[in-house]
């Protein structure tokens, strides 16, 4: 084994990288990122442990989504709480798991971001040992707002104003996939050492696919251009798309943007007639935001239907929004479906 194979480029020598020769990041964002992928170390571990940490199960609480939180939901968005408080680079943070925003307490040094998440995204899964992940968003305070106590609104802003977006998965490997706006890298942690590896400095979306991800059993809930596009797929080679499509449909998102990032693929939770669907499922800020982020840096397309979700200006922290992410052509002819209404 040589120097080189045991001292493979990490996760701190990448960001260095990052900011020293792409400018793409501050030592700021640099450290605050170094932060979030420490705290995902953690999360993971505890992850892993199952209910050999007496970590399974379900808490007799629900989140602001009205959703029962589960034990590792809680410990997940402590300790991405604790381990960010600290640093002095962080204004506030905002969760999936939290009524309202976090400020960093006033014995603490403030930095000029903000840190959004989804602590453990896909939580249905984790008593049945499915993959599971983090998510996560960086924003920069608004200038007005840099010399007075954080509100909500400084949080509302479109996706396009990340500075960074990421997630950590927590499956057969435990992966981080990051990117600061230039292109995707992917790091898998190496649980000898501790450290992220990189083992894909530039991920990239296969243009066009035939396998789609969509949960199934809410066709009769669907808007017609989605009914007709998934009736089109299902046709197979006879049928105007002309081809065989394959379904996947893991039910944690990160898992299967995870797929869509490693081999294409179309990711689709529209909005439908439900009450609890007519803006979608997903959230904007800590789910479709990021996600959208990194799709995009990788070559693939994000949209609520007809518009790019990384244009959406929020309203609230914890707006819903449909998602139809994934390969670039493969999305477009999904707007198609929608304009023809
Ligand atoms: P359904 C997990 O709860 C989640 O927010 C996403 O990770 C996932 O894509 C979706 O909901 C699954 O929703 O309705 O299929 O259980």
């Amino acid at each position: 084994m040589t120097s080189e194979s045991v001292l493979k480029k990490n996760l701190t020598q990448y960001l260095v990288e990052q900011q020293r020769q792409k400018k793409t990041v501050t030592a700021d964002v640099r450290l605050l990122l170094e932060t979030v992928a420490r705290a995902c170390k953690a999360i993971g571990h505890a992850v892993s442990k199952g209910a050999l940490g007496g970590v399974l199960g379900s808490l007799d609480s629900e989140n602001v989504q009205g959703e029962v939180q589960k034990k590792l939901d809680v410990l997940s968005n402590e300790i991405l709480l604790e381990a960010n408080e600290w640093g002095g680079n962080l204004a506030a943070m905002a969760s999936e798991e939290m009524d309202t925003l976090h400020r960093i307490p006033d014995y603490y040094p403030k930095g000029e971001n903000l840190l959004l998440f989804d602590p453990l995204d896909g939580s249905s899964n984790i008593d049945v040992n499915v993959s599971i992940g983090t998510i996560f968003s960086v924003l920069s305070v608004p200038p007005e707002a840099r010399d007075r106590v954080i509100e909500e609104q400084d949080f509302l802003q479109p996706g396009v104003r990340q500075v960074a977006a990421g997630y950590a998965i927590y499956g057969p490997q435990t992966m981080l996939v990051l990117t600061v706006g230039d292109g995707v890298a992917a790091f898998t942690l190496d649980k000898e050492m501790g450290s992220w590896v990189l083992t894909t400095e530039r991920v990239t979306i296969p243009e066009d696919t035939a396998e789609f991800a969509i949960n199934m059993s809410n066709m009769r809930h669907w808007e017609a251009p989605v009914k007709r596009y998934i009736d089109d797929c299902l046709a197979g080679p006879e049928g105007p798309l002309g081809k065989s499509y394959n379904m996947r449909w893991i039910a944690s998102m990160v898992a299967d943007v995870h797929r869509i990032l490693t081999r294409g693929g179309i990711f689709m939770y529209p909005r439908d007639a439900r009450a609890s669907g007519r803006k979608g499922k997903l959230r904007l800020m800590y789910e479709a935001n990021p996600m959208s982020f990194l799709v995009e840096q990788a070559g693939g397309l994000s949209i609520d239907g007809t518009q790019r979700i990384l244009d959406v200006q929020p309203t609230e922290l914890h707006q819903r929004i449909g998602v139809i992410l994934g390969s670039r052509n493969e999305v477009e002819r999904v707007r198609q479906y929608h304009e023809q209404g």
